[in-house]
């Protein structure tokens, strides 16, 4: 670096720390001091390593920038300002305002950021997935600089970021943590205790480059040596929170506060006053992603009658349409119980192994779905609650993710209640945006695989366990939203609902109401969100308004929520008889659990003849 750059970095990383102030303190709101200490990071990186086509962020061949500590907002769209991608204007009257994309924590409505940040401990989790994709995927140069909070590595989801890039040899990753001593509160659990965080790294099988990160040269070294590194690179820099201004710096108490307006004028004049320098930067390297053509998606094909799993039918069905090059698919070490296994025998290069690591299985689906692949994460249903702080962003990250949960109930029998999902349907259906998919058999469940792969959002498929009749001929469509009226007549008095395995006890319910004489129709809600209203509402007028809906789940927030809340909405309020897991279940047989629940067939067809009062 020359005298000269030294400089313009210098002046550059003034500035930042200056527009920082000044967004922050016209907002009211924001963190000045946890922008300014990485603000030499930050202005050595985009001046000397950072190589992106400002005006083209959709360039293949861009580096990527995740600010982990997404709190750090003021310095980010100060460096977009930097970057002459938006005015002074914008910056000053737009940040965290009602109806500005410079909202409070970076989100994707801004052009240049990937992924929504603001819940620490997900940046770098990301950051790996789209690493995964550059190394293994896209088979391109570019780099990916993750900036993190020394606080922030108290998440352990930081570490499971860390172990994953290590095991994938992810040289194109680069963690810069901003060791500034403080966090929210006080100080760290670590302190400046550099030689701590290098062990940890290091333990991790990443490299460590501790570094003072206000040496604009130790910055930039380091920086040219995580480039060429062939492991991760986490640059340790140790800095002073509020650096610059003298009155804040290094002081507790100034966390996630804007300065007051004459504190922030004392502290621009320290700053060197206000700058309105445009860089340019480095471009990418040309490249651009080899272009595979879809192959022919030949779905598995069921014969009606047969024992089938729906997990086997997700896994076989999921391995068939891995015949589009850009299906990737990530296992939470589980594969041989959710049967992602068949993917991965199809498909062993479009196949992650993310080992027992929920929250970084869904961050490298998001960091993948950055890079436009179509990612589906499987484990058990019940290990998904682990990431939800991670799904629930993954929808601000406007990220198109497909989840598979399997093991989902009571159904799974012996293991016991750890390993049953009860909770899952509330927890997706709560999602923004999200689908919620739960098919009763194999063929409905490869047909909705297909669909899988086609929608945008979170998408989420519960399958079951056991084998249970394939109900459907292989042509049948499911079109996510509808819902199958599986039995029905002209006699029907009773409504029984279920999906997955309550389909199969509304089904015999059905049989047993018959023998004694009442008709019941029966619907398959394969599609819990969205649903299919119309289907519902029919069925309601056709028999009376008698509704049985049986789940094997939690009565919050699943099946019968849906239905209610479908039935609400439509301006047709109806009361359900609900049929759900109320308490708490053990282990046993399948049937002894669904019975000891409440939702086998014959507490069905009981809760029928109640309604009817038969
Ligand atoms: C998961 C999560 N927990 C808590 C918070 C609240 N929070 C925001 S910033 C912060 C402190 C972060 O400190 P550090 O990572 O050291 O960053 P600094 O601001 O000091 O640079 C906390 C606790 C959060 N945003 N996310």
């Amino acid at each position: 670096m020359t005298e000269q750059t030294l400089d313009e970095t210098h002046a550059l990383a003034q500035q930042l720390r200056v527009d920082s102030i000044r967004c922050s303190t016209s907002a009211g709101s924001g963190h000045p001091t946890s922008s300014m200490s990485a603000a030499d990071l930050m202005a050595v990186l985009m001046a000397r390593h950072f190589r992106y086509d400002w005006q083209q962020p959709d360039d293949p061949a861009n580096d990527h920038l995740i600010f982990s500590k997404g709190h750090a907002s003021p310095l980010l769209y100060s460096m977009f300002k930097a970057a002459g991608v938006i005015s002074d204007e914008e910056l000053m009257t737009g940040y965290r305002r009602f109806g500005s994309r410079l909202e409070g924590h970076p989100t994707p409505i801004l052009p240049w950021v990937d992924v929504a940040t603001g819940s620490l401990g997900q940046g770098l989790p990301d950051g790996v997935g789209v690493a995964l994709a550059g190394k293994y995927l896209d088979e391109l140069p570019y780099r990916v600089w993750v900036l993190c909070g020394d606080s922030e590595t108290a998440e352990g989801s930081i570490w499971e970021a860390l172990d994953k890039a290590a095991y994938y040899g992810l040289s194109n990753l680069t963690a810069i943590v901003d060791v500034n001593r403080l966090g929210q509160r006080g100080p760290t659990e670590l302190g400046w205790d550099l030689d701590a965080y290098v062990k940890r790294v290091e333990g991790f099988g990443c490299r460590a480059i501790p570094i003072d990160g206000h040496d604009l040269g130790e910055i930039d070294q380091a920086l040219t040596q995580a480039a060429g590194a062939d492991q991760p690179t986490v640059i340790l820099a140790r800095t002073r929170k509020g650096r610059g201004f003298d009155e804040v710096e290094d002081r507790e108490g100034w966390h996630g506060r804007p300065l007051p307006a004459e504190m922030a004028e004392r502290a621009i004049i320290e700053l060197g006053g206000p700058r309105n320098m445009v860089i340019s930067g480095l471009r990418p390297e040309a490249g651009s992603v080899r272009v595979r053509a879809d192959g022919e998606v030949t779905l598995p094909r069921y014969e009606a009658g047969v024992k089938v799993a729906t997990r086997l039918a997700f896994g076989q069905a999921l391995a068939a349409v891995g015949a589009r090059p850009g299906v990737v698919a990530l296992d939470g070490e589980v594969d041989n119980s959710t049967h992602l296994e068949e993917f991965a025998k199809a498909h062993p290069g479009r196949y992650f192994e993310m080992f027992i690591a929920e929250q970084q299985l869904i961050a490298a689906s998001v960091g993948l779905s950055v890079r436009g692949y179509v990612p589906f994460a499987a484990t058990f249903a019940a290990f998904l609650t682990r990431a939800y702080d991670f799904i629930r962003m993954s929808a601000i990250s406007q990220a198109n993710i497909r989840l598979c949960g399997s093991h989902a109930g009571t159904e799974i029998g012996a293991d016991g209640p750890s390993q049953m999902a009860l909770e899952d349907l509330a927890m997706m259906r709560a999602v923004h945006g999200s689908t919620v998919l739960y098919p009763s058999d194999a063929a409905s469940t490869a047909r909705l695989v297909l669909q899988m792969a086609d929608r945008g959002g979170v998408v989420y498929m519960r399958t079951t366990r056991g084998a249970y009749p394939v109900l459907y001929g292989p042509d049948e469509e499911f079109p996510v939203g509808g819902a199958k009226v599986v039995r029905s007549s002209a006699d029907d008095r009773v409504t029984l609902i279920g999906a997955g395995v309550t389909l199969h006890n509304c089904l015999a319910a059905a049989d047993e109401l018959g023998r004694d004489g009442i008709a019941a129709r029966v619907v398959d809600l394969y599609s819990i969100k969205p649903i299919d209203t119309a289907t519902l509402l029919e069925a309601a007028g056709a028999t009376g308004d008698r509704l049985v809906v049986a789940e094997d789940h939690y009565p919050e927030g699943g099946i019968g929520g849906a239905v209610l809340q479908a039935f609400n909405d439509a301006g047709h309020p109806v009361p359900i008889s609900h049929l759900a897991v109320r308490g708490l279940p053990g282990s046993g047989t399948p049937a002894e659990l669904m019975e000891a629940a409440g939702i086998s067939a014959a507490q069905i067809a009981q809760a029928a003849r109640d309604l009817l009062g038969a």
